[in-house]
């Protein structure tokens, strides 16, 4: 419909800029946010500017993605040399420089012998992919009954039929799940009746990891590609691995000749601690890693999976000209994500923004345990720059109390995300003191007032 057509017929929503009714906007409240739009238009470092001239702090780092801040000067350079350059260069049966330096770079700073990279666009490409990979790898090597797979409860990886399928969602079996089959998932890790109040992992739990054998006993391991989790799961509200549980999982897999896949698409790139990714900080090596977002600081879109050198070399036989992996995408490397993503991860080593994370967290998390007692509030946990606050629910209404808080703190200019009634935060790792004060000082005050 045009814009004048919906201007002439009907209710559509209009703003400043023009109609808002056309754009459907993904996981968000549609009609609610076009009824009073959000709207931000500019960002520097820790701030967005909003459409009507408010700074807002970013308390989420986008959408836990631009962990080196907003507008950094290295990397806007970078993609703006790179547009001039080289626009793009075709993915398959081709190459440009950058995106073999960047893989360069980034098997550099992954654990142990995770070596290969293959790039996608985003976390639910990453994931689909390392889901396509570890079937492949075990066909590759005769094992061509592994095809099952194993998530985690409350675990997200993304929007493909791949991650929906491992991911623990319920919205996303009750919806999509006429196409996921073949799938068993592990108890989630998130027990408040023994773990509330955590600082940093929880002391309950690591025995978790052994419902794999039960899944194990059930289908038999010569079944079971893969088991995916996220180190620490984000999405779903800050769900950490209790201490030892890692671990464990590791062990269970190593026995039972089943792939680990750590899905890193928000852990990775300082976000828990001085190192590159969780699987480094944890001291667990899993045989793939996805990640994207902080992969370019959320600039230009880009995913990406590092395989190990046994996975990768298990591909590299047969005649020279055969392609190993039936699998990539128009844009897998793409030059201008390819620059973003070097000017990246030189921006975090030049500022030692990982280290940073690890010189703050104390700060922060005392900081966020200071919330400790205010109404409603029934959990606070945290790690690294990631803190979740827990609400109780209002009965009847799930997930109101939270957005209530997330609308009055933007009114305040701090930007929240909440998930359920739970806050999550994860600033950019550029945070200051000061502006870890103002996020707490503006929630604390919020939750005071909310009903
Ligand atoms: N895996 C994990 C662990 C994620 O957190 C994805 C895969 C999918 O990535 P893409 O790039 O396809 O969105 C994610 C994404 C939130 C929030 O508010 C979290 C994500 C995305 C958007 C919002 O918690 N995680
Ligand atoms: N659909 C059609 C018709 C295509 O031609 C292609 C790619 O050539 C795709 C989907 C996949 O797009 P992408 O490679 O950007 O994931």
């Amino acid at each position: 419909m045009s814009t004048l057509e919906s201007i002439a017929t009907g209710p559509s929503a209009k703003h400043a800029n023009g109609s808002l009714e056309e754009f459907w906007m993904p996981f968000s409240a549609n009609r609610q946010f076009k009824a009073k739009p959000r709207m931000f238009v500019s960002a520097k470092d820790m701030h967005y500017t909003t459409d009507d001239g408010r700074d807002v702090l970013d308390a989420t780092a986008g959408l836990w993605c631009c962990n080196a801040g907003h507008a950094r000067p290295k990397i806007v350079d970078a993609v703006q040399r790179q547009i001039a350059e080289l626009d793009y260069a075709p993915a398959f049966q081709m190459g440009h420089p950058k995106v073999f330096q960047l893989a360069e770079r980034l098997a550099a700073l992954m654990p142990g012998s995770l070596d290969h990279i293959f790039f996608t666009n985003s976390g639910s490409e990453s994931v689909d992919t390392a889901l396509k990979i570890a079937l492949a790898y075990h066909k590759t090597n005769g094992q061509e009954g592994r095809t099952r797979f194993v998530g985690r409860e409350r675990g997200y990886h993304g929007v493909g039929f791949g991650g929906i399928s491992v991911g623990g969602i319920g919205n996303n079996r009750r919806f999509f799940g006429s196409m996921l089959t073949g799938v068993d998932h592990l108890p989630h890790t998130h027990d408040l009746s023994k773990n509330a109040y955590s600082k940093g992992v929880p002391e309950h739990g690591a025995d978790l990891a052994d419902d794999l054998e039960n899944i194990v006993a059930l289908h038999g391991a010569e079944t079971i590609a893969a088991v995916i989790v996220e180190p620490v799961a984000g999405s779903t509200g800050v769900l950490l691995p209790p201490k030892g549980y890692l671990q464990r999982l590791r062990e269970l897999c190593t026995k039972h000749g089943i792939l680990l896949i750590f899905d890193e698409v928000i852990t990775a790139f300082g976000r828990v601690g001085n190192a590159t990714t969780a699987a480094e900080y944890f001291g667990v090596q899993p045989d793939i890693i996805t990640m994207a977002k902080g992969l370019t600081s959320g600039t230009i879109p880009m995913g990406a999976v590092a395989v190990d050198a046994k996975i990768y070399d298990a591909f590299m036989h047969g005649p020279d000209n055969a392609i190993e992996l039936f699998h990539g995408y128009t844009y897998s490397g793409h030059p201008m994500a390819a620059a973003a993503g070097l000017a990246t991860l030189d921006t975090y080593e030049e500022e030692g923004l990982f280290a940073r994370t690890a010189e703050l967290a104390p700060y922060w998390e005392s900081a966020l345990h200071g919330l400790k007692g205010l109404p409603h509030v029934i959990d606070l946990r945290n790690i690294g720059l990631i803190g979740a606050i827990e609400l109780q629910g209002i009965e009847g209404k799930p997930t109101a109390r939270a957005f209530n808080a997330f609308l009055k703190c933007y009114d305040k200019g701090v930007l929240i995300r909440t998930t359920g009634d739970i806050i999550a935060l994860s600033p950019p790792l550029i945070i200051s003191k000061q502006q870890i004060d103002i996020i707490f000082d503006t929630i604390s005050a919020v939750i005071k007032d909310l009903d």
